[in-house]
């Protein structure tokens, strides 16, 4: 098996769906979320490449109804009319200039595709849709793809409503209408080659890989005959023979028969119990502590982690969508929010992505936040607003922009300088102060307690002085914030009060002065 392992691995053939396709030490994405593709180009120049950022994922960028009732919801990107590249994000022009600039300093782009289903139901018909193709749902008819009635899968589908009304029933969650959104018969060659002609048209403009959104409610055996039609990525940017990066959104919390392995052999998968869990030990509910996270990762029934896309929060359940999300931490929570992140980019599991969020007006009623479907920062005509930067590098206009929270900015750049080095040197006091290194390249440490900390702790780097990215950076040879001495058996004090605007510290080689 071993063997024929490599001798697979070795001809690069069948094993690229998991290979997320970035430049060598650029390990993690960020999603920009509803970001305009002009401000993504923008940010890659100016910023992400010089960040380390390995790519971005983007918002679906094919032509999506609109709706105005609520006005503008986020959501309306996912209701798609037709495969036009034609969003509030930018036009085709604009997407592929994107690409290029991305591309060209190394930044990859990842889309979303959204391909189980078109618009809901409800949704009419003329041409109210970001491009103004027309369409009716009341004869599911999309000129513009173009689907027809025979195209959905209405017919397969038999609860009384057309609707999955229960999560336990594999062939409902497969066959019939997510939230009403009209349901493709992937089972059609037709439907397959015609998703996988889109796809294609993105990997040909220089995409690096797709977010199968949705994928639960497809069959993994759907998904597999449209990935099998795709092209090898543009030979421009990627070498000869390179599959596009897949990572499928399967909602697997361990309690519905769909099992996220179902889909290993198409890419990897999200994990959305990481996120649940390290929300709920950084909160200290249930009893939870940080000592627990000795063994994160397949030790605590997380999938492979050679199959995993993790994150602490997505576009979904930072706003309560989607399942699982009482106790995701998000950017509202900002203290513990960064400390998650910081956990994570820290931690050697899975492939690693970081969430870039807009501000919305939050308002919870009954336990419910009624402002859920706020759209991005946008002007009075609908048109989003530009991503403006202000002179202490954080965004305007509403856009949250945590991948330049300093704490957040620098970790994505710790997981670059430790990429390949194991887990090491764990440290805990039985609670929740705990600290662990990669290797002899770098090493954190947390303090979650509720009283101050003082301890020498190993952490297998070189002896020397190394600035600690978390209160600062290495600039011109100084620490902008905290120092921290190792000495030459590897151990350092670290002191981290209760009250510490961040409690936690880090410290790499490439911070060492
Ligand atoms: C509603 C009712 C229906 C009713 C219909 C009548 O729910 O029962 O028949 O009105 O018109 C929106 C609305 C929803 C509305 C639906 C259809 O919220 O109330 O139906 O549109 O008009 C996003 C949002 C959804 C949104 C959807 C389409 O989260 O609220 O639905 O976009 O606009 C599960 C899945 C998982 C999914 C997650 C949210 O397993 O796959 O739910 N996550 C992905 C995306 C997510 C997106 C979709 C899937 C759908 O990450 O953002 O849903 O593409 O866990
Ligand atoms: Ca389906």
């Amino acid at each position: 098996m071993k063997i024929l392992l490599l001798l697979l691995a070795a001809a690069g053939l069948c094993w690229g769906q998991y290979n997320p396709n970035t430049v060598p030490k650029r390990t993690s994405i960020v999603h920009l979320f509803e970001w305009r593709w002009q401000d993504i180009a923008e940010e890659c120049e100016r910023y992400l490449a010089p960040n380390g950022f390995g790519g971005v994922q983007v918002s679906p960028p094919n032509e999506n109804i609109v709706i105005t009732n609520p006005n503008r919801p986020w959501w309306e990107r996912y209701q798609p009319i037709s495969y036009k590249i034609c969003t509030r994000s930018g036009n085709e022009e604009q997407f592929k200039d994107m690409v290029k600039r991305c591309n060209n300093v190394g930044v990859r782009i990842y889309v979303d595709a959204v391909v189980n289903h078109m618009c809901g139901a409800a949704g009419g018909s003329g041409t109210h849709s970001t491009c103004g193709s027309y369409f009716n749902t009341g004869t599911e008819d999309f000129p513009a793809v173009p689907y027809s009635g025979w195209d959905f899968n209405d017919g397969k589908c038999h609860t009384g409503s057309g609707e999955i009304e229960n999560y336990g029933d594999i062939y409902q969650v497969r066959d019939c209408r997510l939230s009403s959104l009209l349901d493709l018969a992937l089972e059609k060659d037709y439907v397959r080659s015609t998703i996988a002609e889109y796809m294609n048209r993105l990997i040909d403009i220089g995409v690096a890989g797709f977010r199968i959104d949705a994928a639960k409610h497809m069959w993994p055996g759907d998904i597999k005959a449209f990935l099998d039609k795709l092209h090898n990525l543009n030979t421009q940017w990627f070498s000869e023979g390179t599959k596009p990066f897949i990572y499928q959104e399967v909602i697997d919390l361990g309690t519905e028969p769909i099992k996220g392995s179902e889909y290993f052999g198409n890419g990897r998968v999200t994990e959305f119990k990481y996120g649940a869990k390290l929300g709920t030990v950084l909160r200290k509910w249930d009893g939870e502590k940080m000592a627990y996270l000795k063994n994160w990762g397949e030790g605590w029934g997380f999938m492979p982690s050679d199959r995993a896309l993790v994150f602490v929060d997505n576009h979904d359940n930072q706003r309560g969508h989607g399942a699982g999300g009482a106790s995701i931490l998000t950017f509202w929570d900002a203290r513990l929010y960064k400390m998650a992140v910081g956990f994570m980019l820290a931690h050697p599991y899975g492939f690693t992505r970081v969430m870039s969020s807009f501000r919305w007006p939050r308002y919870f009623q009954n336990g419910k936040d009624v402002n859920d479907w706020y759209g991005p920062p946008s002007n009075a005509d609908g048109s989003t607003k530009a991503v403006t930067i202000n002179a202490d590098t954080t965004c305007g206009n509403d856009w949250v922009c945590e991948h330049r929270w300093r704490q957040i900015r620098n970790m994505v750049i710790f997981r670059n300088v430790v990429d390949g080095e194991p887990f090491s040197n764990w440290w805990d006091n039985g609670s929740n102060q705990v600290a662990f290194g990669r290797g002899n390249k770098g090493f954190i440490i947390f303090n979650n307690d509720n009283w101050n900390m003082s301890v020498d702790v190993q952490t297998g780097l070189p002896a020397g002085t190394y600035c600690d990215v978390i209160s600062g950076q290495k600039e011109n040879n100084k620490c902008t914030g905290k120092q921290v001495v190792v000495s030459g058996d590897g151990k350092a004090n670290f002191q981290i009060n209760t009250d510490a605007e961040d409690p936690f510290i880090a410290i790499h080689v490439d911070a060492k002065l």
